[in-house]
């Protein structure tokens, strides 16, 4: 199939490297009567641009389809992540805000899992939230929350209506962002002359490195290092002046960025992290040839190990619902042949069934009134929460299996 040019500069330097093959919306969780029913399906194709390095989507699912007025993500389900996001409140309230009076904004702001933080520290805090569920779970808590997508348009209304801002900060939002152009201009509406902007987003070298291919799905359509972020800045008069790899996510960074012209001076991290990238090889594509080759093999092991498992009669479930499972049972093949069910956290999914292979999603209290013999964690980069907090199966001989990078009884 002939690839499609470059989302970012528009070159025709894409090469493919990964096909993940036909793939549902990753939270577009089923009804019992909608398992009769044909599914949306793309094809979940990757490709590395030599021209201005970002690794992308070759094909994009319109964002109205996946962001919307029953979005299944709620931010705040994790622990781990709410410890992670006080901390990022309390850096930015120490270090980065700059004058009480004018506001900030977080895009794509969920639940109000990081908004409710930061409007601690300042008042004037508001959210950009176009699914308007977990949007209206925000305002519930008290949150100023704006229900659209952010454009142009809407960053000139908002700074006429509140202001331009002092910081503007998104948590996994970035990626998300198919038309990364029209997110640099209305940076460019949002921002106070000194204004910075903070986005922590999945990190191509980590996703590299541990195989994390279950990080590719219709709503991530950028992989991002420092190396390509910062050209595409730059190409839009602005400037990443600090970045800082973070552990969530299984292996995120968290990228710092102000006007080009800013006074901020660029510190040695955006530099030694960009060393750090062609050291590994990020700038060339053989990297993700690579990668999928490697991809392949540990598809197999989990095929190999579930396969040998069950042949040998034992009770296998999936562990979390989250949209990386649809990635990993879809090009794995596995279904309810396999899984009995998939447990989670999030009512809201309970009683549904998996996209396109249609496990049924059950509430977590079904784990633990009848443990089977082994639980495949499906949020990977989540184990260490699970697994702490569900001592008591391991108590009971039970044991997890993860698929990262390679499968294995953990
Ligand atoms: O970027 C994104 C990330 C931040 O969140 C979005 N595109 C969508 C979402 O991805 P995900 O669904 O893969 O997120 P998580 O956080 O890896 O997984 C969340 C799911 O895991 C939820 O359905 C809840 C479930 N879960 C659980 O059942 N028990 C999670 C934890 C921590 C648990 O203990």
């Amino acid at each position: 199939m002939p690839s499609k040019p470059c989302r970012i500069c528009g070159d025709d330097t894409l090469h493919p490297f990964l096909d993940l093959g036909e793939m549902p919306i990753a939270n577009a969780f089923l009804t019992a009567d909608q398992l009769r029913q044909p599914e949306y399906k793309f094809r979940l194709r990757t490709g590395f641009c030599s021209h201005c390095l970002m690794v992308q989507l070759i094909d994009v699912v319109d964002p109205k389809m996946l962001f919307h007025d029953h979005y299944a993500y709620y931010s705040s389900i994790s622990r781990v992540m709410d410890r992670h996001f006080a901390g990022l409140a309390e850096l930015i309230g120490e270090s980065l805000l700059y004058d009480r009076e004018l506001p900030l904004y977080e895009i794509g702001s969920n639940d109000g899992i990081l908004l409710e933080k930061l409007a601690r520290w300042n008042p004037n805090a508001v959210g950009i939230e176009p699914s308007t569920n977990v949007a209206e779970v925000a305002r519930n808590k008290g949150l100023t929350v704006v229900g659209e997508f952010l454009t142009p348009a809407l960053a000139n209304e908002l700074a006429a209506k509140y202001g331009r801002a002092q910081l503007v900060v998104g948590g996994n939002v970035l990626c998300h962002i198919p038309d990364l152009k029209e997110l640099a201009k209305s940076l460019d509406g949002l921002l106070d002359e000194e204004g910075v902007f903070v986005f922590e987003d999945p990190y191509l070298l980590e996703i590299v490195t541990q195989l994390a291919y279950d990080q590719i799905y219709d709503e991530h359509v950028y992989y991002f290092s420092v190396s390509s972020l910062s050209r595409l800045f730059e190409s839009h008069g602005l400037r990443l002046f600090r970045v800082q790899p973070i552990p969530v996510h299984g292996g995120s960074m968290r990228v710092f960025g102000c006007r080009a012209g800013s006074r901020r001076p660029t510190e040695s991290s955006v530099g030694d992290q960009i060393e750090l990238e062609q050291e590994n090889g990020l700038g060339a594509p053989e990297a993700y040839t690579v990668f999928a080759e490697r991809v392949a093999q540990s598809r197999q092991s989990l095929i190999d190990l579930l396969g040998n498992l069950k042949r040998e009669g034992k009770r296998l479930i999936g562990y979390a619902a989250a949209s990386k499972a649809t990635v990993i049972l879809n090009y794995c093949g596995i279904g309810p042949e396999t899984l009995e069910y998939v447990c989670d956290t999030t009512p809201t999914k309970h009683g549904l069934f998996t996209p396109g292979t249609h496990v049924p999603i059950v509430p977590i209290e079904t784990f633990a009134a009848d443990y089977p013999d082994y639980a495949f964690v499906l949020a990977w980069n989540h184990l260490k929460e699970i697994v702490e907090k569900e001592s008591a199966f391991a108590s009971h001989g039970g044991k997890f299996i993860t698929h990262i990078p390679t499968a294995r009884v953990v």
